[in-house]
């Protein structure tokens, strides 16, 4: 059967860049769909009716949606190449549990730093720089979270490094600084192709938070 891979996405979207780093990495052809979450498209909430929301992959007609569930199934189908997950269950375990650590911490204290002022804004710059220190030794001497290749974690974490000047502007701190180590693992998974074409530049992601802040009114 023929593969018929969409990509329903918005360009700035750390979720999509997920998808999009593993599409490449294994090498994926795909029709990508920018979508305008103003004013959702009728593709996108009959293809995401629970949480109306990108990314969604759309693989021969039949929607997958969370990015995380997303990276999964493309390492599933598209197996001869590239694997993300290892084959040991304690360590996909433990994979899976540091995307999900990503997923639950980072995204939130990176939006505080962004979005609020003050005494919650010092609070999300703590608890980011924290779970960056934790990050740094989950990843230890090693090249790659996973050990000598690149897999599932890195993926899950890589697209939020676009954001990382935006952090650091709003919340007057370097990464570089605070956790080296995070720089030169990015520094790194960036010589790969398939992660240099898919991330974002900091600086268009900067002018996106600045164009967003007026638009909404936040100092
Ligand atoms: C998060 C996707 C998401 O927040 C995942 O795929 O991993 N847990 C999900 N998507 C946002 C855009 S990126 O910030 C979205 O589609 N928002 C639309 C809405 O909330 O209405």
């Amino acid at each position: 059967m023929a593969n018929e891979v969409i990509l329903l996405d918005v360009w700035a979207s750390s979720f999509g860049m997920r998808v999009r780093i593993a599409l490449a990495e294994k090498g994926v052809e795909y029709e990508y769909k920018e979508q305008d979450l103003q004013d959702k498209s009728p593709l996108l909430i009959k293809s995401n009716p629970i949480h109306k929301k990108i990314p969604v992959l759309i693989h021969n007609g039949k929607p997958i949606c969370e990015s995380l569930i997303i990276v999964q199934y493309i390492d599933e189908v598209w197996n001869e190449k590239s694997p993300l997950l290892p084959k040991d269950p304690h360590q996909r375990a433990n994979a899976r549990f540091w995307a999900d650590f990503v997923d639950k911490k980072i995204y939130d204290y990176g939006s505080r730093i962004m979005w609020k002022k003050g005494e919650e804004q010092e609070e999300g710059k703590k608890g980011f720089l924290d779970c960056l220190k934790l990050l740094e030794g989950e990843l230890g001497e090693k090249p790659y979270f996973g050990g000598e290749s690149f897999g599932f974690v890195d993926v899950a974490f890589l697209p939020f490094s676009c954001w990382f000047h935006s952090y650091e502007t709003c919340g007057n701190f370097s990464v570089e600084k605070e956790c080296p180590k995070i720089i030169a693992w990015l520094e790194r998974c960036k010589e790969k192709e398939s992660v240099s074409k898919s991330l974002l530049d900091p600086q268009k992601i900067s002018e996106f938070v600045v164009m967003l802040k007026k638009r909404f009114g936040v100092e």
